[in-house]
């Protein structure tokens, strides 16, 4: 049996600050209308989509801040792509800065959206793991607040989606075991990532050259470790003076990668994905309720750093660490 999902990557080059949505929602049209003409049922886009990547900045007006977030989705500058979704009948995955009422308060969330091909919005996500800081740090060469800007969101949904049982990340979230395998015990066939990823990380200039490997290499392990799909998307170049990596490319169940994109502009790559070649994976090597042990793995809820040792002393930080004289 097979089950084909034709996915398109729909990376994105640079977007300037003083770009508006419109100029934009041209854009990611242009690219979902080759999609289209390519034959695929779903376009992935990257993260925060709609706008530059402004928690390089530090922002201190508010309005000036909140400029950069959608209060619905869809509103009136981005309701033609949803329309052109449902005319063309095509899916999308989109990134994008959510300004929410919830609970009596103002709430802010780095979100994403997967829309099926009638246009609709069948599933959202708010990213969890939020890189970078929450206060001013003037001494990097950008800054990196999304602490400040985003509240983290709390669980990591599937959803029925094209055929098949899809999943959403956004950026960092794709570089931690937790996130492939919260979705790999819900069955999960399809990841759709988005990002915008530095090349220069400040704090650890040192990593700067492993950028694009580290990329592939978390894709991969989680593509293949619960035998799923992954789709990982940048916004890539040089955006602001700030040069963000590409490396868009879609990794099959065997992690292997089967697309990928060669510019740091907007551009185009596709797969026939067959959602079934999971099946194997699941099945085999990696048959969860089989072969897990969830009761070795206490540890993975209970805390969030290294705690206490096996004898019940702290475990010292890293850089505290000293080599033993004898
Ligand atoms: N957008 C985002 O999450 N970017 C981060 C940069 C952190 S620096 C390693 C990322 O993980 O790609």
């Amino acid at each position: 049996m097979s089950r084909f999902v034709n996915a398109a990557i729909g990376q994105l080059g640079p977007i300037a600050r003083h770009e508006t949505r419109p100029q934009v929602v041209q854009r990611l049209s242009a690219l979902m209308h080759q999609a289209h003409q390519m034959g695929c049922d779903l376009i992935v886009y990257p993260e925060l989509a709609l706008t530059t990547f402004f928690p390089r900045w530090y922002i201190e007006d508010p309005a000036e801040l909140d400029a950069f977030y959608e209060r619905e989705m869809p509103g009136p500058e981005t309701q033609a792509l949803f329309d052109l979704s449902r005319q063309l009948g095509i899916g999308f995955y989109i990134g994008y800065g959510e300004l929410a009422f919830e609970e009596g308060r103002t709430r802010r969330y780095n979100t994403s959206i997967i829309v099926d091909k009638r246009g609709a919005i069948v599933g959202k996500y708010r990213k969890v793991h939020l890189p970078g800081h929450a206060e001013h740090e003037p001494w990097r060469a950008f800054q990196h607040l999304e602490k400040r800007y985003f509240e983290a969101g709390k669980d990591f949904p599937v959803f029925h989606a094209f055929g098949g049982v899809f999943g959403m990340a956004i950026c960092n979230d794709r570089r931690w075991t937790e996130t492939y395998r919260e979705m790999g015990v819900q069955g999960v066939e399809m990841i759709l990532i988005g990002y915008n990823t530095p090349v220069h990380n400040p704090p650890a200039p040192e990593h700067d050259d492993l950028s694009l490997f580290h990329n592939q290499l978390v894709m991969q392990a989680g593509a293949y470790q619960n035998g799923t799909w992954v789709v990982g998307v940048a916004k890539a170049g040089i955006e602001e003076g700030v040069d963000q990596i590409g490396g868009s490319c879609i990794v099959a169940p065997s992690g292997e990668i089967v697309a990928s994109c060669t510019t740091k502009g907007d551009e185009l790559a596709l797969a026939r994905c067959d959602l079934d070649l999971c099946n194997s994976f699941k099945e085999t090597t990696f048959n969860f309720d089989l072969h897990r042990q969830p009761e070795a793995y206490s540890r993975l809820v209970a805390r969030k750093g290294p705690g206490l040792m096996a004898d019940g002393t702290p475990v010292p930080s890293p850089s505290a660490r000293t080599k033993d004289p004898s």
